[in-house]
């Protein structure tokens, strides 16, 4: 890594860092990689893992009533609130080694630097692996964060998942309260700023030929679960004419979703990416088909207006071919601007070192945008390979993410100093 010469500071350990992904990546099913489903095996041994890395650095380590886990270094000066800095250990499904994960590692690498220094921070440290930022089982994103912010509603913790579990039963199982969470775990004020690095997950920063994104705020997300339900029935004696077919009713609705995001004024993103069609045979008519609908903006006008509108086109279309539909939302998270002081941090980190960074918004949703509601919090994007994530061939160079570690923990210095 090519590091500017007036640096004084202590410099990343890029090696360590690859060694650190190399070793997470391992936490995989060997015929899916890089699966590392939340609250499935994988995660919680990499979690173990995690647990012994903050162990040898010197932390405390323990898992909160959202089930994070947190390793905590003291400070020099008593009394300060602590910085934090992480992401999440978990990935979607076939996803890559680096979303989330380089995250945490970066933050692991700050530690381990400073150490190598002999330097403490004046503040307390805390490295934390958030619970399951991807969508999963229960229908929903960023749960460790979300419980860190008092987010999580009575009926998202009992939302019960297709193996019959409840979301607070698996927020147990990974070593959280879920008693306690009818509060926020953290109060606002407690933490003194939060850092998160993480792959970009798009193409700006490659494209631009620059080392780091400076985020200047994220993305709203609504995620709905439409359920539609027709009647089963035998396909090869049931006059087209008299079926009532669910999955073309789901079609229909979910081309119009395409086209209404696509003729918004201001850009928005429509999804519908997850969808089971019942009895999924071929030979019988879909009785039923559920299907989830994410929208993001940057609007939150916007994703109020999509919402409300996604649920009358599927209620016409449900109700022209004689299909019953129930529809939901079972997940928000409102779009948020990131703190302008932590902004400047970074900005002032990166050019410190001639990285060439940039402001820029994020279209992904990350844990920062709900720590935001409890701490000033800024994150640092780092180019990936042509954009590319959420699938196996997500790549980040061991010199694309030393620059972000670099740029995170100068960020942290400043940020302590003041
Ligand atoms: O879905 C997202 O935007 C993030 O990668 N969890
Ligand atoms: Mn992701
Ligand atoms: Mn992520
Ligand atoms: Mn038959």
């Amino acid at each position: 890594m090519k590091m500017h010469k007036e640096t004084t500071g202590p410099i990343v350990n890029a090696d360590r860092i690859q060694g650190r992904i190399d070793k997470l990546s391992t936490f995989t099913d060997p015929d899916k990689p890089w699966s590392r489903i939340a609250f499935g095996e994988n995660h919680r041994k990499a979690r173990a893992w995690l647990t012994e890395e903050m162990r040898s650095l010197g932390m405390a380590v323990e898992i909160d009533a959202g089930g994070n886990l947190i390793g905590r270094l003291p400070g020099v000066s008593g009394n300060l609130p602590p910085l934090a800095s992480g992401s999440h250990s978990d990935t979607v499904p076939d996803g890559g080694r680096f979303d989330g994960a380089a995250g945490v590692i970066v933050a692991l690498e700050a530690i381990s630097t400073l150490r190598d220094a002999g330097q403490r921070l004046r503040h307390p440290f805390e490295v934390i692996d958030f619970l399951a930022e991807e969508p999963n089982k229960y229908e929903l994103s960023c749960i460790g964060s979300r419980a860190m912010a008092g987010e999580l509603t009575d009926a998202q913790l009992s939302h019960r998942a297709a193996d019959g579990t409840t979301l607070a039963e698996g927020i147990a199982l990974m070593g959280g309260d879920p008693h306690k969470l009818g509060a926020p775990i953290r109060m606002k004020g407690e933490i003194k700023a939060f850092l998160e690095m993480h792959i970009e997950q798009g193409r700006v920063l490659e494209s631009a030929g620059d080392d780091v994104g400076v985020v200047t705020a994220i993305v709203g997300i609504t995620r709905m679960v439409f359920e539609v339900t027709g009647r089963a029935d035998h396909s090869g004696t049931t006059p087209m004419g008299t079926r009532k077919d669910a999955m073309v009713g789901a079609s229909a609705m979910i081309v119009g979703f395409e086209s209404r995001a696509l003729g918004e004024e201001t850009a928005m993103v429509a999804t519908v990416g997850k969808l089971q069609v019942l009895p999924n045979a071929s030979n019988v008519v879909p009785g039923q088909v559920r299907f989830t609908l994410e929208i993001r903006s940057s609007s939150a006008e916007q994703l109020q207006r999509f919402a409300v509108w996604a649920q009358w086109h599927a209620g016409s279309i449900a109700s022209e071919r004689g299909l019953d539909l129930v529809c939901k939302v079972v997940g928000k998270s409102e779009p948020i601007e990131m703190d302008p002081a932590v902004q400047v941090a970074i900005c002032d980190a990166a050019a410190s070192h001639k990285f060439k960074y940039r402001s820029m918004p994020s279209g992904a949703g990350h844990d920062a945008a709900h720590v935001a509601l409890l701490a000033p919090s800024g994150m640092i994007f780092i180019p990936c390979l042509d954009g590319r994530s959420h699938c196996p061939e997500e790549f980040a160079s061991t010199d694309q993410m030393a620059r972000g570690a670099q740029t995170l923990l100068d960020a942290i210095l400043i940020l302590d100093s003041n």
